[in-house]
């Protein structure tokens, strides 16, 4: 059955009621948390927490995928909050189980998309639009008018006359702050009462706009590395689709130290780009180190080409080490070795039109 909750008191009604006669609460937002997501799962989960609710935040994205803003609140608030995977929850699910979705409504957003039919409650809390993927067999509470999830559960915890601490009135102000464009848009006088209130309760607009550079430092980082050493190689005879890989390193200075989790994200975003079947990011970890990302579409199976030599993966998700100071070198070998990857036909995933190779193109 489906039911629209069309106010903020019926809301906290059905919660109360429906977390006290719950075993326990599962709250989850949408696939890449953002600081809204986050945020108000965390403000969900304190009102959970009041009812001695055993109650479990899922977040099942991988660590290096996550924003580093959003990736410093999980780890902050790991154990105190419960933040847990897929797996975990399905352990934990059982008939009495109670699910919050909170700043989407989509199906398809969600990591437990394929458990939902399971679930014998579920409680949906939004400001986005519906459409025809809205969870089904829900209790709905989608409100146009507020600016952001956040907005909602601030208002909420109040309802409920819940205290929380400074950091939680950060991430929720985070939140708010994220889902306006830091107060331009959507914004109504409820946005500016509640952001007063998380301000009483100590949140601190400094804080919450260092949350912000460092997703923006972190963006910067990634996008020069792109833009500054990216090289394209075409892999095929056939020009109408060629096999398009992208070899993206540091190359005014290579010897440039970046974290793991940077050069995955930037194999990442060079998928993005139409016409990349396959991206390979490598760079130092440490003096000595290289670390080598790769990431594919349908055409190319980078986990056996990493397996060779580098390490491993599967065949659109695969990484590496190698102990070199000649990163140009490495790059080399690595590029031969997609020539063959690609020209073994056993390689090629899901086979395309007929794919000749005779030589690599070289700009
Ligand atoms: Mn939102």
């Amino acid at each position: 059955m489906d039911i629209d909750i069309d106010d903020i008191k019926g809301l906290k009604r059905i919660l109360e009621a429906d977390i006290k006669k719950s075993s326990n609460v599962f709250i989850i937002g949408h696939n890449s948390p953002d600081f809204d997501s986050i945020g108000s799962c965390i403000g969900l989960s304190m009102i959970a927490k009041t009812f001695k609710k055993p109650t479990y935040i899922i977040v099942n994205d991988e660590d290096a995928k996550i924003e580093p803003g959003v990736k410093k609140i999980i780890d902050d608030n790991k154990e105190d909050f419960n933040i847990i995977k897929n797996n975990e929850f399905l352990n934990k699910k059982n008939n009495n189980s109670l699910l919050i979705v909170t700043d989407v409504n989509k199906d398809y957003m969600v990591s437990v998309k394929d458990y939902l039919e399971d679930i014998n409650n579920i409680i949906v809390i939004d400001h986005h639009m519906k459409d025809e993927k809205t969870i089904k067999n829900s209790k709905k509470f989608i409100n146009l008018n507020s600016s952001s999830a956040c907005e909602i559960v601030t208002r909420l915890l109040g309802y409920f006359k819940i205290k929380y601490s400074t950091e939680i009135a950060n991430y929720l102000l985070a939140g708010i702050s994220l889902d306006t464009k830091r107060f331009k848009h959507n914004t109504t006088a409820k946005t500016h009462d509640v952001a007063e209130k998380l301000i009483d309760h100590g949140a601190d607009i400094d804080y919450v706009n260092k949350l912000f550079l460092e997703e923006f430092e972190s963006y910067c980082k990634i996008s020069n590395l792109i833009i500054n050493g990216t090289t394209i190689k075409k892999y095929s005879e056939n020009l109408l689709s060629p096999i398009q890989v992208s070899f993206t390193l540091n190359r005014n200075q290579p010897k440039a130290i970046y974290l793991k989790e940077d050069y995955a994200k930037a194999a990442d975003r060079m998928m993005k780009f139409n016409g990349i079947d396959a991206a390979f990011t490598l760079g130092y970890v440490d003096e000595k180190t290289i670390h080598i990302s790769a990431r594919s579409g349908k055409r190319v199976d980078v986990g056996k080409i990493m397996e060779e030599v580098y390490g491993g993966g599967n065949a659109q998700n695969a990484g590496g080490r190698v102990e070199s100071d000649n990163i140009f070198e490495i790059e080399e070998e690595l590029m031969n070795k997609v020539y063959l990857g690609i020209s073994d036909k056993e390689d090629i995933i899901d086979e395309p039109p007929v794919i000749k190779i005779k030589q690599i193109k070289r700009k």
